[in-house]
């Protein structure tokens, strides 16, 4: 025979971990959803000057970016601060062109890491090549050069079969943001599988 009460207090510990787990997430709680979207290392004219790096909102929320920080990984590694109080609005774009950044993206290979206030890194990318006046845009969780630039809009891409920058997903696996979606479903399905046996230990003791 299960017992009633152990079942009970079994509910009330999941309870408790699903209070911790699925608190929202507010724009200064670790703020997830930052991404670097699109990036222009090699452009028709000169790299000094027509340069970008364009990041992404994906929350449904405004973010605030004070403190956070965009570093490149090749040659002469430059740390780009963004202004205090600057803000991302909900589902938005922002543009760092190279004369606001002073990052060099090397045309023969490069990458960048997006950091928040505290230095945890929030994203990253990183390409081998960069084809002149191509763009290396984010595709879902792969990236893709593409011939159309499109700095402070929605990616788009003009090539069918994408190069693969396995680096870059290892990163994108290794930023967290997936677990953390995936724990509230683990445990709402978890609560509803519990629910229902103690529905069916109480209709049977009911019964009995
Ligand atoms: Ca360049
Ligand atoms: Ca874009």
């Amino acid at each position: 025979m299960l017992n009633y009460r152990k079942f009970v207090k079994g509910y009330l510990f999941l309870l408790f971990f699903v209070s911790i787990f699925s608190r929202p997430t507010s724009a200064f709680d670790g703020a997830g959803g930052i991404i670097i979207n699109e990036i222009l290392p090699s452009p028709e004219g000169p790299d000094d000057k027509e340069e970008w790096i364009e990041i992404f909102n994906q929350n449904e929320f405004e973010v605030v970016l004070s403190g956070w920080q965009i570093k490149d990984m090749a040659g002469k590694i430059k740390t780009y601060t963004l202004r205090d109080k600057t803000t991302i609005s909900p589902k938005g774009f922002l543009v760092f062109p190279r004369p606001e950044t002073k990052i060099t993206l090397n045309n023969d290979g490069d990458g960048l890491i997006l950091s928040g206030p505290s230095g945890e890194i929030l994203d990253r990318v990183k390409y081998e090549s960069a084809p002149l006046g191509e763009s290396y845009n984010r595709k879902g969780a792969e990236w893709a050069w593409s011939e159309v630039l499109t700095p402070g809009n929605i990616n788009v891409f003009t090539k069918e079969k994408p190069k693969l920058n396995t680096g870059s997903q290892e990163a994108l696996a290794a930023i967290g943001e997936h677990p953390k979606s995936f724990l509230p479903l683990f445990i709402a399905l978890a609560l509803a599988l519990l629910s229902g046996a103690i529905i069916l230990i109480m209709k049977k003791r009911l019964e009995g």
